[in-house]
Order: C-alpha cells, then structure tokens, then sequence
C-alpha cells in the first residue's frame, strides 16, 4: 500500500504528485471553471521544462484533472511554458497569452486558442504560428520578460496588457497595446515602475468598486472604480500590491500608495504568483495563489510532491479604500460537515478552550473576541516597527495584557506541537493598534523546517469593533483572515503528533487581561474531490 502522507491537504488544490507552482489562466467558461497551473510532470521539484497543466470544475471546490494544456515543443516555447492568463474576447471566445523560454533561451509571450470551442472542457489548446506575439524588448535581458496579464479593452477599441520586467533592478510593468489580439506594440511608457524592487512576476491589474463587495470585469473604466496593480517580488517571493486611478486615454496609472517593502501585501505568509479572475456567475473577483512547502527538497523528493494553491478567495476594495479585503469563496459550505459552537465565553489569564466535536485537522472556524478596559493596554509606537518582527520576539508563549490571544491550531493533545495564531492590542496617543501574528515555531516537533513566523497589524478599531479572526486548518496549511479578512496570513506546517485523531484545536488567552469570546462557530470540513483518478471520468 502507499506511503501514509498526512501533509496532502483535504480541500485545498493539488496535482495527485509531483511539483506545481502558479496558477494560471483561470477563468470561468460556458459554465465550467478552469484552472491550469505550473506543473513538472517528471518529479517534485522545479525543472527546466515547465508544463501548464489543466483541470475543470463546476464549484471551484471539487476538480476533475484533464490533459497537459501546453507543452514545450516550438522553437518559441522550445526549453519552457511559463506563466501567463486567460481573455474573453467579444463573441465569448477564449484566448492565453503565456510566456515561452524560446530555443534561444530567450522570453517571449505566446497566443494560443482552443482547438474545439465545442468542447465543453476545452481540452485542446492550439499553438498560434505567428508566434511569439511579443518579443523581448530591446535593453531588456533575456530572462527578464515574463508573465502576461489578462487583457482590458478601452473604448479606443484596443486591448492592453502588461509583462513583468526588470531594467537594472527596477521593476517594471510594460504595458502593450493590441487591434486585434495578435499584432502587439509597447506603449512608450511602463504602466508603473519603482526602482530597487527587482523583476516583477505575475502581474495583475484590475478595476475594484469604490461602493461594492461585487467584482468588476478587467475591462470596466468608470469614475466608480479604482485599479489594483500587483506585482510578486521576485528577489523576497512575496505579492504587493497598489491602488490607484487607471486612465487608458493617456495610459496614466497613479497609485495612491507607492509600493514599499513595509506594505501593503495580500498575504503576509507563504502566498505569492497569484492570480485573480472575474467570475460572472457570482459576481465576484476570485484570487488564487501558490503556497509552497516550508520542508525540504528532500522531503518534497520524499513526499513526491510539492506545492498548493490557497483556498479561493473574493477581493474588493474595503470601504476605507486604502486596503483590499479577502475572504475564503462561501462554496466551502458546501463542505461543512458538523458544527460546533461557543457564545459568550470568557477567556481569562493562562485560560485556553478546546473546541470539541469538529475535526480538528480539517476545520474552518470563525470567532470574535471582544475587549474591555482598552485603556489598560501597553504602549507601542508604530512607526518604524516590523510587525513580524514584534511577532517572532514575543511569541505565543510571551505573556502581555491584551494578548496574545487567539486560536491553537493543529496541537496535539499537550500543546507541544501547535501553530498559534493570535493578537496583541496596544495603544499610542489614544489610538489603539492590533497586531495579528502566526506562529509556527511549536508547529512540528520535527527539525530542517522553516517555522518563519509571520506578522502584520490589522487596521482596525477594538474600541468599534469586536476583533474577528477565522482561520482554515488543512493537514499543512493554516489560512487566517483577521478583522474580517483585512489582514491574512497563509502557513504551512508538518506536525507529526498533531495529526488525524490526534489534532486538537483551542481558543486561547495568554494575556493578564481577560477576553471575552462573544461568538465562535467551526465546521468540519469534508475531503474534495481534487484531480483524484476516480473523478476522472467525470469530465465525460
Ligand atoms: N513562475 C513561473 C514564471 C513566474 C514565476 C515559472 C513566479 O512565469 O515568473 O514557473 O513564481
């Protein structure tokens, strides 16, 4: 029989082996979802010949696996597919845009269609001749040019996207201009560049309403939207993002954040090379990411695989609009198997509650903590502070006033292996300052892991608001939204006691003042049926 593997996830997206990276070119279809990603059919780690492999889905939740989409076997793709993203042209007709590695070792951006629009999976996917459709500009070296975005299509009729660069360690986002899908021009100027930051990979630009939690199809431009423009660091493999005003007249992109190392991120964990796509049957922004091991290449040649994508979220534009809001897609429910709850509990000093009658390796839970004599909180001046920092110097363990309080993830029954996620709030000049961590370092009681913690503030006011944090528990993966999706966090993880039966999951309290648990609910959370052969033949 196979080798046990407790660290392939129940519910979130994985090949049934070998490596996978990025998503790519999701999109919704005549009523199917498609994923492809960045896979290597030949083993667990990252090789020379990337492949985009392909499955479809009715919910986003259960996915049928179907056939390789593109291979490496033209001169313009000849060492490897990389990454690239799905359009809908008018009369519903789906097109990828992808970045090859030519036979020249050079990277170029490459057109292919489906072969048979009929085909209600779109199985087969057709190289364009005339490819590349964009070569590598001139001054810009050979493996500096990747990543092509979904397109937009302003009312001058023409189609934009951008490629991800770099011009001696500026990043920069070039932006081509398009009649007709396959005849390309680079406008004279990047849509955004911001010196020191490294190349830019996997770009994204997108309209968010100023007024609605509802997503907004790439090419809508009104005085009612703002654009989102991310970029992945490649040099710190971590996604940040900008938002700005977007007019296509004279392709002027103004953010009104600059993009610094300090902020904004959509995820201050493991999360990077995402990818969102409108969805118009729910009327929704989707954003799916790669999350990558934290364990070793050799563990991974062990395992035989590596490598997820987060659970789907929706993103929109919180109500501040300085700063998106994610939360997990509410299909998930479809998954809850039981559920268990707690109101008004008061978590005093040193207190933890366990939260029976769910799976604890296999849970989404939802809580809300509020706070009494706010006054008593210590001090801390921001400015200039690294939240993660803070985190990783006073962890779970370190006894403050408000804090750290929070949820005990995959612990085993004596708390020896537990990945913390919890809050401290303090004060500065009568405003009052969360900070939201996640701690792995209890996390395994195995060594050669990296058990980072991670940490960022979450901008909220505990004096207003209750502080909510709801976290999903997966196996290996530990995805927490805090204040309502504002700030979240994505860790992976490998117990070895915490696992199966043997998981646990507590409420804590480790602060001299005391919490009061106002509500929580978790659920069980049922297998998926993801890429698994029996769910082969249900693409047919
Ligand atoms: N992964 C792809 C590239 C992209 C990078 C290669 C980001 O296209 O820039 O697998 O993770």
């Amino acid at each position: 029989s196979p080798p046990e593997q407790p660290h392939r996830t129940a519910f979130h997206f994985q090949p049934p082996q070998n490596w996978m990276n990025d998503p790519n070119g999701p999109m919704y279809y005549n009523g199917v979802y498609h994923l492809f990603y960045q896979y290597n059919p030949s083993g667990p780690l990252f090789a020379e010949h990337m492949y985009w492999a392909h499955s479809v889905s009715h919910d986003l939740i259960n996915w049928t696996p179907l056939d390789i989409a593109i291979a490496p076997t033209e001169p313009f793709d000849h060492i490897s597919c990389w990454s690239g993203s799905a359009t809908i042209l008018p009369g519903n007709k789906p097109v990828m845009l992808y970045t090859g590695i030519d036979s020249e070792n050079r990277q170029v951006q490459n057109l292919i269609e489906p072969k048979n629009l009929s085909d209600p999976y779109l199985r087969e996917w057709v190289k364009y001749t005339g490819n590349p459709v964009i070569n590598l500009p001139d001054g810009i070296q050979h493996d500096d040019f990747r990543d092509p975005t979904t397109a937009w299509l302003a009312d001058d009729g023409k189609w934009r996207i951008i490629v991800g660069s770099q011009k001696d360690k500026k990043g920069i986002a070039f932006l081509y201009q398009s009649e007709d899908f396959v005849n390309w021009s680079m406008h004279e100027s990047p849509l955004h560049e911001v010196a020191g930051t490294g190349i830019w990979e996997c770009p994204d630009f997108f309209p968010v309403w100023v007024d609605s939690t509802n997503g907004v199809d790439t090419s809508v431009m009104n005085s009612r939207v703002k654009h989102v423009l991310k970029v992945g660091l490649f040099d710190y493999q971590k996604d940040y993002y900008m938002i700005g005003d977007y007019n296509f007249v004279n392709e002027n992109y103004v953010p009104q954040n600059e993009l610094t190392l300090g902020t904004l991120r959509y995820d201050y964990g493991k999360y990077y090379a995402s990818k969102s796509f409108f969805d118009p049957v729910k009327n929704r922004r989707i954003l799916l990411a790669w999350v990558n091991e934290s364990d070793s290449e050799a563990d991974d040649v062990a395992k035989g695989w590596s490598g997820l994508h987060s659970f789907p979220r929706s993103i929109w534009l919180d109500k501040n609009q300085k700063q998106l809001v994610q939360w997990p897609i509410k299909e998930i429910e479809t998954l809850y198997e039981n559920e268990a709850t707690v109101e008004n509990k008061n978590l005093e000093d040193g207190s933890s509650h366990e939260i029976l009658g769910i799976t604890a390796w296999q849970v989404d839970v939802k809580l809300s903590f509020k706070l009494t004599n706010l006054e008593e909180a210590e001090k801390l001046e921001p400015s200039g502070v690294d939240p993660q920092l803070v985190c990783s110097e006073m962890d779970a363990l370190k006894k403050g006033k408000f804090g750290p309080f929070g949820l005990l993830a995959l612990a085993s029954h004596d708390l020896t292996e537990q990945t913390a996620i919890f809050f401290r709030v303090f004060q500065n000049n009568g405003r009052y300052i969360v900070l939201m961590c996640s701690d792995q370092s209890r996390s395994s009681t195995r060594n050669g892991l990296d058990k980072t913690t991670y940490g960022a503030f979450v901008d909220i006011d505990p004096q207003q608001d209750e502080i909510s944090l709801r976290t999903l528990i997966d196996h290996s993966i530990v995805e927490s939204f805090g204040g309502g999706g504002k700030t979240c966090i994505t860790a992976r993880v490998y117990p070895t006691l915490a696992i199966k039966d043997e998981a646990h999951l507590f409420a804590f309290n480790n602060g001299t003042e005391s919490v009061l648990i106002t509500e929580l609910s978790a659920w069980s959370v049922n297998k998926a049926r993801i890429n698994t052969e029996e769910n082969v033949g249900r693409a047919n």
